[in-house]
């Protein structure tokens, strides 16, 4: 790729024009598209597990069609964003199967476990509330299939983060039974959703790069920080605990000063070792070989009508 090239290139990016599928780019900025996109997609399709997990057992008839609806649309964005991601030249068979080899990374946030009820709520208002804070701005991502598929995504993020909300609240205003599960499902929930926006920015390898090429309009700190400076006064106002002993207003920033992240943590589960990493592999596996029998059923389909129209 000549310099006159990148430069071009660069020029579009800076005038905010979009990019399109069949425009040409440089090889570097295809492959952090097919990265970042393939990830997001990967993260959609694990992410409907641990909610599944509640869908039998939800409270109330009108919960659990909520929980089905949210589920039902993560599973949609998940095939929106392989499509999006296939504009770039890469098949949806690659991407699944490079996510049952274990070899795909999703995001951190699914590998861990959900144990009770409160879980769902505080997955809906903290993880969705996160992925509506990093995914906003992507609607503005200088890839037109991407931004475009996030403009729909967020809308619903955002019912999604206000249903897991009033779970909270719902739960936060009970018996004090109730309430401690809240509370809990918050203790265990706050650190896993602030790593959501991944590593600071000294050790983000990606993030320079995105930025000048408006895949990113904001680093990952600056995503955490909104993040915590919108969800503190929620937890407030619920009557619920941020559990961060550091966690402080500081007037001159006009944010939330908060204490560290255990990255080690962090690194642990995004390589694979996390609480429950292997499960969802292995449920993934399991769907993907239970579903077998459709994908070869519609390629029947297919063939049959193929051939019909040739005929
Ligand atoms: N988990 O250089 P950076 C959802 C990796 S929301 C695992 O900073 P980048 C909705 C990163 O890939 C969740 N890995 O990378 C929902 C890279 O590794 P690589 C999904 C992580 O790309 C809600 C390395 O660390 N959202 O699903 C994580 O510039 C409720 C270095 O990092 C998206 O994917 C992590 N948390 O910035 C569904 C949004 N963080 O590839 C169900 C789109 C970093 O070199 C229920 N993605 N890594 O091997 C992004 O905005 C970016 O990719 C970031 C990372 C911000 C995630």
């Amino acid at each position: 790729e000549d310099e006159a090239f990148l430069e071009r290139f660069q020029a579009r990016i800076d005038a905010e024009e979009k990019i399109e599928p069949t425009d040409d780019m440089p090889e570097g900025y295809r492959r952090t598209l097919i990265r970042q996109i393939g990830q997001h997609a990967h993260s959609e399709i694990v992410g409907m597990l641990p909610e599944g997990n509640w869908i039998t057992r939800a409270p109330t008839l009108k919960r659990k069609a909520a929980l089905l609806a949210k589920v039902q649309d993560e599973g949609g964005h998940g095939l929106y964003l392989y499509s999006a991601a296939e504009t770039l030249g890469v098949s949806r068979e690659q991407m699944t199967e490079e996510l049952l080899a274990g070899k795909a990374k999703y995001s951190s946030i699914f590998n861990y476990p959900t144990l009770t009820w409160a879980d769902i709520g505080a997955i809906g208002w903290l993880v969705d509330g996160a992925a509506i804070m990093n995914q906003i701005p992507l609607c503005r991502c200088s890839y037109g299939p991407y931004s475009r598929a996030m403009i729909r995504v967020c809308k619903e993020e955002s019912f999604h983060q206000r249903q897991g909300y009033e779970i909270m609240m719902t739960l936060a205003r009970g018996s004090s039974e109730q309430k401690e599960m809240a509370q809990d499902a918050l203790n265990r929930w706050w650190w896993p959703s602030l790593m959501m926006f991944g590593p600071h920015d000294t050790d983000s390898v990606h993030g320079d790069q995105s930025m000048r090429w408006k895949i990113k309009r904001f680093s990952n700190d600056e995503l955490r920080q909104r993040f915590v400076n919108a969800t503190v006064p929620q937890a407030e106002f619920i009557g619920l605990e941020i559990p961060d002993p550091d966690l402080k207003w500081n007037e001159e920033k006009q944010g939330y000063d908060f204490g560290p992240i255990d990255w080690d943590e962090f690194w642990r589960v995004v390589r694979g070792n996390g609480p429950m990493n292997r499960e969802r592999i292995a449920a993934r596996r399991k769907a993907h070989e239970e579903g077998a029998w459709v994908r070869e059923a519609a390629n029947a389909h297919a063939a049959k009508r193929k051939a019909r129209a040739e005929a």
